[in-house]
């Protein structure tokens, strides 16, 4: 007979070890497979190796069986080759999930560090002008400095806005605001009044609050004054003192990664502790310092 057998009952002794293997090797291929499910690879190969054990001592039981003249494939034969392809597909996609969640984690990182020095490279771009006033008549300057908001004026073009500067910093592009939008962020204190991540934004002009960094955690202004002194919260005297703008930014992951738990603290400019967080999200803080020269020639 060809196909699926049932073992020779020539000797009751080598069926009931048969047997007893047989069970084991299930058994030993199921834990096995649980293992690789609960996603511990050393346990794994560990039980598949036991089960390659068990298939090895039935070989000469099988050997018999074949001299027997017997063919086809015993049912214990069959179990055995699924047990292990089941373990070795089972190894294959554990290892392919490990990989796929570091690689998603790695780009998550990449992605916030991109996100966070593109934004502060137009921030400090821009704060480096804070109050350009070339005529010396324009009164351009910091309008607002406060820990979470900066906003200043700067003559940097003329009525068309697109000339250059007139005397004045009534036109295009000549007032900039820095900061949450309003909604967010109501307190001007650099974090989002909801407890969560916030777009870190740029308005110009009284126009809209236009993003420059999604899933910012909180951010921070800290004001270098003339005497080396610094602030996050100038005084409206002190706004003429200004000299260098600190800005600590710290960016969240935008999704969780279940392995991890952020229990660091993040040290701002101005020594206050961010964090620790505990939860899942990664987060990295980026501190840039920018000299305002033209707030120097007030
Ligand atoms: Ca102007
Ligand atoms: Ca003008
Ligand atoms: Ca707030």
């Amino acid at each position: 007979m060809n196909g699926l057998q049932d073992w020779p009952s020539h000797s009751a002794e080598l069926y009931c070890e048969r047997l007893w293997l047989y069970r084991r090797s299930l058994r030993k291929g199921w834990h096995g497979l649980r293992m690789v499910v609960a996603g511990s690879l050393g346990q794994s190969i560990l039980h598949l190796w036991k089960s390659v054990g068990n298939v090895n001592r039935m070989s000469g039981a099988i050997s018999a069986y074949r001299a027997a003249g017997n063919s086809g494939f015993t049912l214990v034969e069959l179990m055995i080759a699924m047990v292990v392809s089941g373990l070795i597909i089972g190894a294959i996609y554990s290892a392919y999930t490990v990989q796929q969640a570091t690689y998603t984690v790695q780009d998550q990182v990449v992605e916030m560090q991109q996100n966070l020095r593109a934004a502060l490279e137009q921030v400090a771009r821009e704060v480096r002008m804070a109050g350009l006033d070339p005529f010396g008549t324009a009164g351009a300057g910091l309008t607002l400095a406060s820990p979470g908001r900066l906003s200043f004026t700067l003559d940097r073009t003329d009525d068309t806005g697109n000339g250059s500067a007139d005397g004045d910093t009534n036109d295009a592009n000549e007032a900039v605001d820095f900061g949450f939008s309003p909604a967010d962020d109501a307190d001007n204190d650099g974090i989002p009044d909801s407890g969560g991540a916030a777009i870190f934004r740029r308005q110009v002009g009284g126009g809209g609050y236009q993003p420059l960094a999604e899933s910012i955690q909180a951010v921070e202004f800290n004001y270098i004054l003339a005497d080396g002194s610094s602030t996050t919260a100038p005084s409206l005297a002190q706004y003429k003192q200004v000299r260098a703008v600190q800005i600590s930014m710290l960016a969240r992951a935008r999704g969780v990664d279940r392995n991890f738990t952020d229990t660091n603290s993040y040290r701002t400019a101005s020594g206050t502790v961010w964090g620790p967080y505990n939860d899942n999200f990664r987060r990295r803080l980026l501190v840039v310092t920018i000299q305002c020269r033209n707030l120097e020639m007030e």
